[in-house]
């Protein structure tokens, strides 16, 4: 048997592949997950490992070694141990202090690297570290991955000018499983048909709203969209000022171009009930939803009492309301919510330097696609179409030092179903023109990626 082919499977046998229902970095389901780390724990194949993989680069191409963090650390570490060539050592995150160096080891600008990554799905995480690779000054000769799961990862790291091998693709491994009747054959046949139906390039495809409306259960998600086709206007607008007053002015002058009005209830000065009651009134009459941007974000307990009790008696006139999980699942359940209120969570934020990372994001999405009282996440990133996907952080004009990004790219890009817009709006010098500009600009951007 060919040598890569029994060094697979004896790796196979320690467990690296798993089957079942996992949820990937950008929240989209796969049936199965594939990890390397168990290979750290054999010395004898962690150095079979690095032989073949030094059959795809040979050793005197390159003066230093790095693995994406963490799986491929180890196998970078066996790489450099086996050729003498020295380690650099990439940080998932800076330490948060001191010099916030992301490379650790010694090295010069101009030295040339060889990149290991272990899985390569999509690239983007892969791509994150040739980023704080380049930016000290290193050169990036060649990236080789153990195992390709041909879902577009290879051509778009090729596509922006870098070398990159792959050890192993996905259909090569499972061939290797099936010639060795390791699974069986209704396994086998999943995976087959999971690979060639999934694994297309990009797997989260943008979908219309009205396909979307099918996807949520929840009344309030699909009211939404109701109106947001209604309207041809996908655009929240967050009214963060203090006084009743001059948001029940906007709203009467923005009410019918928006799907809905975002407020911080807490910090309005002169918060009353006979305000609710207005806004209430024309969110009926122009049509439009009210979200609490309350990001709940306690233990269930406290979560259950900030919602049923309190001054602002939230649940007595929202629609939606935010919430961070970071308390876990467990912290979103049995809040007897009733049926017309919908919940959103936050999985990311638009803030520089904000903590969410990519597996608490992760996380996140998990626990918002098990929850039926989730409608939809905040991020600025794609998310599986279960999820309505709601982005802040936007303007038309956005420039570097405001981190504002533009409408077309949050579409675009991220597929994103609705934008939040705060004080391009609530600041404008005329707030009736400028919504408009905004609802147009959003609507051709949805409609453009379909
Ligand atoms: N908001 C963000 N970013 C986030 C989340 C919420 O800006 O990641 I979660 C809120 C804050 C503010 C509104 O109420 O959305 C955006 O207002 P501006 O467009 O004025 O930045």
């Amino acid at each position: 048997m060919e040598k890569k082919k029994k060094f697979f499977l004896s790796i196979y046998n320690l467990g690296i592949i798993k089957f079942g229902n996992f949820t990937l970095k950008s929240g989209i389901n796969s049936p199965i997950y594939i990890d390397f780390r168990p290979i750290a724990s054999k010395p004898k194949l962690l150095i079979e490992l690095s032989h073949l993989l030094l059959e795809l680069v040979p050793s005197n191409k390159f003066e230093l070694i790095c693995g994406v963090p963490y799986a491929a650390l180890p196998i970078a570490t066996a790489l450099s141990l086996i050729t003498n060539i020295p380690l650099i050592i990439k940080r998932k995150e800076n330490k948060g202090y001191g010099t916030k160096q992301m490379i650790e080891g010694i090295y010069k600008k101009g030295q040339n690297c060889l990149l290991i990554e272990d899985v390569i799905t999509s690239g983007d995480s892969l791509l994150k570290t040739i980023v704080d690779i380049e930016k000290e000054g290193l050169i990036i000769k060649n990236i080789i991955s153990i195992l390709d799961r041909e879902q577009g990862g290879i051509d778009n790291i090729k596509n922006v000018g870098y070398k990159i091998q792959s050890l192993f693709r996905i259909k090569e491994v499972i061939n290797i499983l099936n010639d060795n009747d390791i699974l069986d054959k209704k396994k086998i046949d999943y995976l087959y048909f999971f690979i060639k139906n999934k694994n297309k390039k990009d797997q989260i495809k943008k979908i219309s709203y009205e396909e979307k409306k099918k996807n949520i259960s929840h009344l309030i998600g699909k009211k939404l969209i109701d109106i947001t086709l209604k309207k041809k206007s996908n655009l929240i607008v967050s009214l963060d000022l203090v006084y009743s007053e001059k948001i029940l002015e906007l709203v009467s002058l923005i009410g019918d171009k928006v799907c809905g009005i975002k407020l911080h209830s807490d910090i309005i000065n002169d918060f009353s009930f006979s305000f609710i009651n207005t806004i209430k009134k024309l969110s009926i009459k122009k049509e439009f939803l009210l979200l609490e941007d309350k990001k709940l974000c306690d233990i269930n307990s406290t979560n259950f009492l900030q919602l049923h009790n309190g001054v602002h008696k939230i649940l007595s006139w929202i629609d939606i309301i935010t919430v961070h999980v970071i308390a876990g699942e467990h912290s979103i359940k049995n809040l007897d919510l009733p049926s017309n209120i919908g919940l959103i969570t936050i999985s990311e934020m638009s803030s520089i330097g904000q903590l969410l990372d990519d597996n608490y994001i992760r996380k996140v999405l998990n626990i918002s696609l098990n929850n039926p009282k989730v409608i939809g996440t905040v991020a600025q990133r794609k998310v599986d179409n279960r999820l309505l996907l709601f982005t802040p952080g936007i303007q038309l004009s956005n420039n570097d030092r405001n981190n504002y990004t533009h409408p077309n790219i949050v579409f675009k890009k991220y597929y994103s179903d609705f934008i939040i817009i705060g004080k391009a709006i609530y600041k404008s010098i005329d707030p009736v023109k400028t919504i408009e500009e905004y609802r147009s600009i959003a609507w051709n951007a949805y409609e453009s990626v379909l």
